[in-house]
């Protein structure tokens, strides 16, 4: 078995957007994008990425769920945690923040916003 294609290109840099940010997200040119696992797929329906993170390929804005603020086209707990961490100096992306984010519509992101969509979660 070639253990080296087994683990894909993990030994390649995987190419983050701002480490220094801690902007954990792919460019475009990552060789992570696409090398996943061929069984599994990300939920722009391209094969799957290597690591935490997808790089989405297709999903434009106004097709992202109101209050999936990590764009993995489920609303739950993560989504709380990415938002909290927004707060703490984290990244989220930033095209599609705005609309995703600002849940009770008031154009700021503060923690009403977290209230609103941890009650989205539970309801
Ligand atoms: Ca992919
Ligand atoms: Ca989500
Ligand atoms: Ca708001």
């Amino acid at each position: 078995m070639d253990l080296s294609s087994a683990l894909g290109l993990i030994n390649q840099n995987p190419q983050f957007s701002n480490l220094e940010a801690n902007d954990f997200r792919y460019l475009e040119t990552s060789p992570c994008i696409d090398n996943g696992s061929p069984e599994l797929s990300d939920p722009d329906q391209s094969r799957s990425d290597i690591g935490g993170y997808f790089f989405n390929q297709g999903n434009p804005c106004n097709e992202i769920l109101e209050g999936d603020i990590n764009q993995d086209q489920s609303v739950n707990i993560l989504d709380v945690v990415t938002l909290v961490n927004y707060f703490f100096g984290g990244v989220i992306d930033e095209d599609c923040s705005s609309l995703v984010s600002d849940l009770n519509d008031d154009g700021i992101l503060n923690i009403l916003d977290i209230v609103q969509l941890v009650s989205l979660i539970l309801n």
